[in-house]
Formats: structure tokens, sequence, C-alpha cells
């Protein structure tokens, strides 16, 4: 799949050396149960990104001058669970390499791999999940490493906000923090609940974001479309804020299940990954002389997890 550039962006903007963000494509499908071709998300979203204008008129930025190296894409898919380690690794691979990681999926049974690496590094970490569904099941169809049970383990391991829920199992209350839960239904006559949500968010941040978060009027091709839904602009206004007030230190993107012939969704996609890098970047040089050598001393204020012996 890999045989250009994240957006296009020249070689120089592309390197692994000199790119302070990553980008992991996760073509994965394997427990999707109702409509199938998460699989096809990253290559829709790769697709849209290059006919995507790279300057940011919000922030007034060109974030990709902070250099954004596309790795090839995760594929080992023999189980759910060997997805799962796999995306752990490599997620936890760049990391190390002080990169600014990101992860475009695939369902959203990937993020378990991916939180679970950030989950690792940041000590007290928050999970902010934007999503219509709790995914807070335990095991599913089987396996722990199934879609349903994205948050699970974050539920019981870091500090999990729960934003745009709007679907849920009766069994998922027992698990489900309500305190910490933003309910599609209450934040749309709510104005304070972004407020509310960010207090309760601590310095260090991973956002997992599931497409189906989105109503399905400006977002209708994801696997599991719910109607209800979050729009563009209460969105930005909320990340915006969440990057400004917090560390974020990375975030994954998932549950793009593109339609030939509706793009605007991929198109979506693109823009929402852009506007995220272009938030976290907005008031750094870019000229900068970047260090990619890992070094607790570069990681200001972000408390790594990680002993020194530590072999990645
Ligand atoms: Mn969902």
């Amino acid at each position: 799949m890999k045989t250009k550039t994240y957006a296009g962006i020249p070689d120089e903007y592309a390197k692994l050396e000199t790119s302070k963000i990553v980008l992991i494509p996760v073509p994965y499908d394997g427990t999707s149960t109702w409509q199938k071709g998460a699989d096809k998300g990253p290559k829709a979203f790769l697709e849209a990104s290059e006919n995507m204008e790279l300057y940011d008129i919000e922030t007034d930025s060109e974030v990709y001058k902070n250099g954004i190296y596309l790795t090839e894409p995760v594929t080992l898919n023999a189980t759910p669970e060997a997805m799962v380690d796999v995306v752990h690794q490599e997620t936890k691979k760049y990391i190390k390499k002080n990169k600014f990681v990101t992860i475009i999926g695939g369902e959203h049974s990937v993020s378990i791999g991916t939180i679970r690496a950030f989950n690792e590094v940041f000590q007290n970490l928050t999970v902010l999940h934007i999503d219509a569904h709790a995914d807070l099941r335990k095991s599913y169809e089987g396996s722990a490493c199934n879609h349903a049970c994205a948050v699970y383990e974050a539920s019981q391991n870091t500090n999990l906000i729960q934003v745009g829920i709007r679907s849920m199992d009766v069994q998922e209350k027992s698990v489900m923090d309500f305190d910490k839960t933003y309910f599609a239904h209450e934040i749309v006559t709510d104005d304070t609940w972004m407020d509310s949500a960010i207090d309760q968010i601590t310095k260090n941040v991973f956002i997992t974001f599931d497409l189906d978060a989105f109503d399905p009027s400006i977002l209708p091709s994801t696997g599991t479309p719910e109607p209800g839904g979050l729009f563009w602009y209460e969105t930005l206004e909320f990340l915006k804020e969440v990057f400004k007030e917090k560390n974020v230190v990375g975030f994954d993107i998932v549950e793009l299940c593109p339609n030939e012939n509706e793009k605007s969704s991929d198109f979506l996609a693109a823009k929402l990954y852009y506007k995220m890098l272009s938030y976290k970047f907005q008031n750094q040089d870019e000229e900068e002389n970047y260090d990619d050598t890992y070094e607790e001393s570069n990681r200001l204020g972000n408390y790594l997890k990680f002993d020194e012996d530590d072999n990645y």
C-alpha cells in the first residue's frame, strides 16, 4: 500500500529521522459485526488526504512541516489477539523514538493495542473516548479483542472519559462510570459539558476517536451509524480546548468504512486528522531542530514510565 508519502508531502518532510509525527495505518476488520469494510479505511483516508489543502486557515499553520512519517501498514491479523499485540508493539516502538504517534484504523479493536502502549509509557493517563458506542464489554463473541470491547481495559486501568455515547448494552452499566460519561442526548442540551469533561481529564491524555461518534448526516460511511451524533464545529471546539489545556500524547481515528459512492466521509476523516495535528503543533516552531532519540528530558512533563533497560 505504501508507495507515497502521507498526503503527498515532499520527501524532505516524510523521513522517519526528522519527523515529529508518525502515522501508523492498521487496515484491520476482523471482528466487526455488521457492515464490513473498515479494513479499507486507511487507504480511503490516505487518498482523501492527498486531495486536501495542507494550509490550515484557523491555526494559520502548515503542520506537515513538522514532518509526518507514514509507516508500513500493520497487516498481521491471524487472530484479534495477534493484531492487538503487534499494534501495541509498533505503537510503543515509535513512542520510544520520541515521536507523536497517531494511528488510523481499521475497526475499534485496534485501539486496545494503541491504548495499552500509551498507558505503559505515560503516567496518570486519561483515555478520552469519543464514540457512539460504550465499547465496555469485557469480551464479545469469544474474544476480549473485539471492537465491542475497545475500552474495557482502559476502563480498568486508565482515567476513561466517554463522549458522544448513545448505544450500549444493559450489562455495560456495571462497568461504566456515569460521572465520566457524556451521553449524546445530554450534551445536546447542556452547554457546560465541555468544561466538565475537560476538568476531569488529567494532564496526559490519549484520544481514541471512533468516527461513528459523528452524526451520520455528516459521516455516513462507518460500520454502525447511530442517529443523534456530534457535528463538526462542536467537535472541533471541544478538541481545540483539549489540545490547548492538556498534554495530548497521541491519538487514533477508527471505523472509517468507505463507500465508493460517498467520499465526504473519507474527506471528513482526513480533515479531522489534520485538524488534530494542527491543534497539537500550532504553537511549535517547525524549524526547530528535532532530536528523535529517546531522552527523558525531551519529554517535558510527560512523566515516562519506561525503565532504562526497557528494550525497544
Ligand atoms: Mn462506535
